[in-house]
């Protein structure tokens, strides 16, 4: 038996070897496939098929066959429509999924046809609940006839893509990628389209802020993940929050009872954000200028950035930082809420005077009747 391994590989990582390596041990597979999907409709750091291509095989070098079918494909490649070329093309075949994949199945199209075609092997998460993945083993086998292995061994590691790309973007280093991959993004210069943003911030700040700043990029990102916003939005609300921290120059438009206080930068930064870098967008240039204020009724993004600011990993260590940043990669509005009662409890037992706008914040959020 061929086990067929679907993904957008973008980029492919260590744990996806591994992975395919040890299904391959466990199930006694003749050879694991890699199948790179075929290109969705243009999203933000994305690489195009070939590309992609490139960076598995770099991975792979050679241990795995990559199958490169979905390339020929023009609409959106559905699995019910490409296992069946597989099974022509390889004969015995098993499908890998993850296990968040199998509690969707009933969402994938046609999951009937998929059950006849061939097995799935299902690879759990570490996280993932095994009770509930066999639960739904059993209900598709009883639907639709569908047989499901459930790796006993395997248990995947929670690697996120879009943290990967996002490192890149910053200029971070990527453990979790092959040494032989980053040299393939390196030359491409993959994942990079917000490169002149990143530079132009990255000079602007000292480089302790800096690292604040990537912090509040991947914790704003990571809070995310249960929520959906656009990838641009986030990345770019936190990548420009604290553009203004480190100087004297006040731009137009800046209220002046912020002059000399420390919400200055964050007003200041919304206007350096729409002036000197062109952005238009609203909801990004608010979440910006509330990010240490806070107002009354925050948008999700004024709270994801006010979060992220918080709780982000790479500088923030002051007591009772982990529990915090564990609510708010939970539930967002919780961990906002508790980030938001610490700081104005902080400012009232400091003596620092209270900008109104926190007072709003405080009002509309905190205020017990
Ligand atoms: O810029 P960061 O250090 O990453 O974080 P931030 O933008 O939340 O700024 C935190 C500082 O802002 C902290 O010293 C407290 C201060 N601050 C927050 N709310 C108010 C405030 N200062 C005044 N004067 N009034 C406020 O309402
Ligand atoms: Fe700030
Ligand atoms: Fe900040």
């Amino acid at each position: 038996m061929i086990g067929i391994f679907g993904g957008a590989f973008d980029p492919p990582h260590k744990e996806h070897i591994r992975i395919a390596q040890a299904v391959k041990e466990e199930f006694s597979l003749e050879n694991v496939v890699f199948l790179p999907s075929g290109n969705a409709p243009h999203k933000c750091l994305q690489a195009p098929f070939s590309l992609r291509v490139k960076m598995l095989q770099s991975a792979l070098q050679g241990a795995f066959p990559i199958d490169q079918v979905e390339n020929t494909f023009t609409e959106k490649t559905y699995s019910y429509k490409v296992l069946p070329l597989l099974r022509e093309k390889y004969g015995d075949i098993a499908f890998l999924i993850g296990g968040d994949s199998l509690l969707a199945f009933e969402k994938w199209c046609h999951p009937e046809e998929i059950s006849k075609i061939c097995p799935l092997i299902v690879v759990p998460r570490g996280e993932d609940d095994l009770a509930r993945l066999s639960a739904a083993a059993e209900k598709y086998a009883r639907l639709w006839g569908a047989k499901i292995l459930i790796s006993q061994k395997v248990r995947g590691e929670a690697v996120s893509s879009t943290m990967i790309r996002a490192k890149c973007a910053l200029g971070m280093p990527a453990e979790e990628v092959a040494d032989e991959v980053m040299n393939v993004i390196k030359q491409n210069g993959l994942y990079s389209e917000y490169a002149d943003y990143v530079n132009r911030v990255k000079s602007m700040l000292r480089e302790t802020r800096w690292r604040h700043t990537c912090g509040v990029v991947l914790a704003g990102l990571k809070i995310n993940e249960k929520i959906g916003l656009p990838f641009e939005k986030v990345f770019l609300g936190c990548l420009l929050h604290d553009c203004m921290k480190h100087t004297d120059r006040i731009n137009d438009g800046v209220p002046q009872d912020t002059r000399g206080t420390k919400v200055l930068h964050a007003f200041n930064g919304a206007e350096e954000a729409r002036l000197a870098f062109g952005i238009t967008d609203t909801e990004i240039l608010d979440a910006i200028r509330y990010h240490t204020t806070g107002r009354a009724n925050m948008t999700t993004l004024d709270k994801l950035v006010y979060t992220a600011d918080m709780v982000e990993e790479l500088t923030r260590d002051f007591p009772g930082v982990e529990e915090l940043r564990a609510v708010a990669y939970e539930d967002l509005d919780k961990g906002f809420l508790l980030c938001f009662e610490k700081c104005y409890e902080s400012l009232l037992e400091r003596g620092i005077p209270i900008y109104y706008l926190t007072l709003d914040c405080y009002n509309c959020y905190c205020k017990k009747e």
